[in-house]
Order: C-alpha cells, then sequence, then structure tokens
C-alpha cells in the first residue's frame, strides 16, 4: 500500500498526492460505516488503480487537528487575513478565528494584506492590538507584491487561509503559486450579488514545499461552548496573569485586583482587543443564561 495526503474530494473520489504524484481513488464503503469521512489535508493509506480495478483509498491515519466548515485536516498554519480598508476590517472575525486556531492547536499568522491602499498610520493601530499576542504579522501587497516572498518563505506545512470574503486571499494565493489563476473577485461586485468565487477546498503545493487551502470563507464560528474563566486559555497574552489575579477563576472582567485589568489601565496592554474580549464574555454567560 501506498502512502500520501488528500488534495482534494471530487464526487465521492480523493485525488491523492503521493511523491509528486496525483493518485484519484474511491473511499472504501466501511468508511462510510464508521461515520468517517475524508478530509482535504488527511495523511492516508491507498491501493493505486491497476488496469482492472479503480484506486482504493485504505486507511485514514489520525488526525493532529481538523476544522469541520471548511472540512481540512492537519493544519499547521491559520494565515487570517485582512484589509486595512475595503472591506474595513471585522475584528471581532480575527479574534474568533485565533481562538479556533489556539484550541486547535494551529499556529496563526496574521496578514494585512492591500497595504498600498493606505498610509503606514492606519496599520499601526491594527499592529498595536495584536503586538503582545506574539503572532507573526506580515503587511503585504499581493497586488504590488510586496512582503510575498517572506510570507511565502513562512508557510510550511499545511497553511489554511481565513478572513472576510474580498480581503485577498485569492490574490496571495496566485502570487505566492503562479499558474493557480484562482478566481478572484472584486468587493463591490461581490456585495451586489453576494456570491462566493472559491468554491472548492483543495491543497495547493507551494514552491517551499508548503500546501495551502483556499477557503470559500469560515461559517459561524461558535466560541460559546467554553467556560468564561477559559476564555483567556485562547489569548496567549492574557493566558500568562493566569495565577497572578487575586481570584483564582479570574476571568479579569470586573473581578478586583485583577492583573490583566490592569495591565490594560495602564496601557501596557491594548483596549480594543480586550473590549472584544468582554463582548465574548458576556456572550458565553448569556448563553448559559439561556441553557436554565
Ligand atoms: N489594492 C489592492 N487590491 C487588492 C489586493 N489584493 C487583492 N486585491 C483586490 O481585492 C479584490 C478581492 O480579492 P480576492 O483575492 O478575490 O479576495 P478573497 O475574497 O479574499 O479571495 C480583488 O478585486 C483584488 O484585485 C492588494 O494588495 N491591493
Ligand atoms: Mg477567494
Ligand atoms: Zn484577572
Amino acid at each position: 500500500m501506498r502512502e500520501g495526503i488528500i488534495q482534494k474530494g471530487i464526487g465521492g473520489f480523493y485525488d491523492i498526492l503521493s511523491q509528486g504524484e496525483i493518485f484519484r481513488c474511491r473511499a472504501r464503503g466501511r468508511f462510510r460505516k464508521l461515520g468517517l469521512t475524508p478530509m482535504v489535508g488527511d495523511y492516508v493509506r491507498f491501493i493505486p488503480e491497476t488496469e482492472i480495478t479503480e484506486g482504493s483509498l485504505e486507511e485514514i491515519l489520525p488526525r493532529k487537528n481538523n476544522l469541520k466548515r471548511p472540512p481540512v485536516a492537519n493544519i499547521d498554519n491559520l494565515a487570517i487575513v485582512i484589509a486595512p480598508t475595503q472591506p474595513d476590517p471585522d475584528f471581532f472575525l480575527v479574534d474568533k478565528l485565533m481562538i479556533t486556531a489556539e484550541k486547535l492547536n494551529i499556529k496563526t499568522i496574521l496578514i494585512i494584506n492591500k497595504i498600498d491602499l493606505v498610509e503606514q498610520e492606519s496599520l499601526n493601530y491594527i499592529i498595536e492590538d495584536y503586538l503582545p499576542t506574539n503572532y507573526k504579522i506580515h503587511l503585504i501587497s499581493s497586488k504590488l507584491g510586496y512582503g510575498i516572498e517572506e510570507l511565502s518563505n513562512e508557510l510550511q506545512g499545511i497553511t489554511t487561509l481565513a478572513g472576510q470574503s474580498g480581503v485577498g486571499k485569492s490574490s496571495i494565493i496566485n502570487r505566492i503559486h503562479p499558474g493557480t489563476n484562482l478566481k478572484t473577485g472584486s468587493v463591490s461586485k461581490k456585495l451586489q450579488q453576494g456570491r462566493h468565487t472559491t468554491r472548492q477546498v483543495e491543497l495547493l503545493s507551494l514552491p517551499g514545499g508548503g500546501m495551502i487551502v483556499d477557503t470559500p470563507g469560515f461559517s459561524q464560528i461558535e466560541i460559546t461552548d467554553l467556560e468564561p474563566e477559559d476564555l483567556q486559555d485562547y489569548y496567549p497574552e492574557y493566558v500568562i496573569f493566569k495565577h497572578d489575579c487575586y481570584f483564582q477563576r479570574c476571568t479579569h472582567t470586573a473581578e478586583p485586583y485583577c492583573k490583566v485589568r490592569e495591565a490594560i489601565e495602564n496601557g501596557r496592554l491594548p483596549k480594543n482587543r480586550y473590549e472584544r474580549y468582554k463582548y465574548f464574555i458576556e456572550e458565553i454567560k448569556e448563553k448559559r443564561r439561556n441553557l436554565w
């Protein structure tokens, strides 16, 4: 049997990449009985097709993580893309994506695209908000090709791009993987028609050895399945205070002698991300109240 990685799925078949070659296989019926669906990014064992039999996907190797929508397994990096304008950044979405990545033990990379559209000052307020996370921040313009090489060098393993429609995800892939020619769409058209230009989930090989997935966008990200005092575990800049606050189960919101709040108040940690954090805490509490 051979081993490979699922590159894409097409109507019951899977394209498996193995030592530079693609093998089209059908998944064994027993996966369905087990309630298992092969995913893009899955490492698998398979029997290649012969003159008389079709290729057969035999075994899915254990996943280190997976997202459900988009369905991708074994993700190393979540590259969150925003633009300073066109469209205006949705920081709630950015933070939720970061929480999702932390939960799944995926490395977060923040990409600020379209920097050709603004002055440096209007980038600073975005950067300042995320500097204390220690996530790598890339300032790029996929239009001008600025910052692309450095970004591309960093993308080892499997990377999933995420972010609002129109921020330039497909354009970035087209830049770092010339020849891909993914469809890109203008923001205005998309808003008018509400259509997606990126449909299929597919792993694309990068020149540097990594692989990347362009996604049609993440569906509703739920973060309300957490306990309020556990949300901090997914904020690298807050969790380090976990044992310094007066209360053991401090949520860093209204409790007295809170070290996080202290850091916010004296400007050592940025305020905007903290306000969104408090909003999420309220959302979680609200959800809990509705359970009774
Ligand atoms: N000015 C500018 N426009 C960009 C840049 N990157 C992408 N765009 C434009 O933004 C629009 C949306 O890009 P697209 O890649 O389809 O975004 P996606 O929905 O995130 O995949 C297209 O019209 C692109 O030409 C950039 O760096 N600068
Ligand atoms: Mg796209
Ligand atoms: Zn606290």
